[in-house]
């Protein structure tokens, strides 16, 4: 059965949603990102994941795949029929691969997480400064149309939605681009969405507690 190596509410949260849209059993374990410790048994998370960081997906066969962009694209080809991702060869596949390199590199890496690891204010001015302007490129697609790639929920869909979430905690209000507010209530109204969100939000409140 498939691993996935997960904290709650961070990036890999879009991992287990498409593991779930997809129906796809798997066994999930927390890797905890700050002690680095696999909350299973104790062991370090680094002999798994060289960076420390989920998501981690440890393949029926053992292989080990990291970054969201591979996971998801993989998770999303494992079930061609769910419709996650454009087949290959359809040109709409280049276009799930640009949002999920914007949405990893251009508001993951540059705005998410300087300001959940680097608390200081000098090295967050610059990723402020920014994130406006980021945040525009969806909101501009996402005015007329109901999903970021063709017609139907696809994995970029699941990523876009984790980042959203994380972007009020980071301070950032989404109220003020209307067509990401809408879209983000419309995806967590998906059962799939909804449940992924409900087992992580509750995980991370037990971690808090
Ligand atoms: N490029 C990677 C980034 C993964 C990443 O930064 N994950 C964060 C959680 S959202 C993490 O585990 N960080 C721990 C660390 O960097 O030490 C991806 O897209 O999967």
């Amino acid at each position: 059965m498939l691993q996935l190596y997960f904290f709650p509410m961070a990036c890999s949260l879009s991992s287990r949603i498409a593991l779930m849209e997809a129906d796809i059993e798997a066994q999930y374990h927390l890797a905890h990102i700050w002690t680095k410790r696999i909350v299973d048994d104790g062991s370090d998370f680094r002999d798994l994941s060289p960076m420390g960081a989920v998501p981690v997906l440890v393949l029926e066969n053992g292989d080990r795949l990291t970054e969201s962009a591979a996971v998801l694209q993989y998770i999303a080809d494992l079930k061609p029929q769910a419709g996650l991702a454009p087949r290959f060869g359809d040109p709409d596949r280049y276009r799930l691969q640009e949002w999920l390199s914007f949405i990893g590199a251009e508001i993951h890496k540059a705005f998410l997480f300087p300001t959940f690891w680097y608390k200081d204010e000098g090295s967050l001015a610059k990723p402020r400064a920014r994130i406006a302007q980021t945040l525009s490129v969806p909101a501009t697609h996402l005015a007329s149309r109901e999903f970021l790639v063709g017609n139907g929920f696809t994995v970029a869909d699941a990523h876009l939605t984790w980042a959203l979430l994380l972007l009020r905690p980071a301070g950032i209000d989404i109220a003020q681009w209307p067509s990401l507010s809408t879209y983000l209530e419309r995806m967590q109204a998906r059962p799939a969405v909804k449940a992924a969100i409900v087992t992580e939000m509750a995980l991370r409140r037990a971690m808090a507690a």
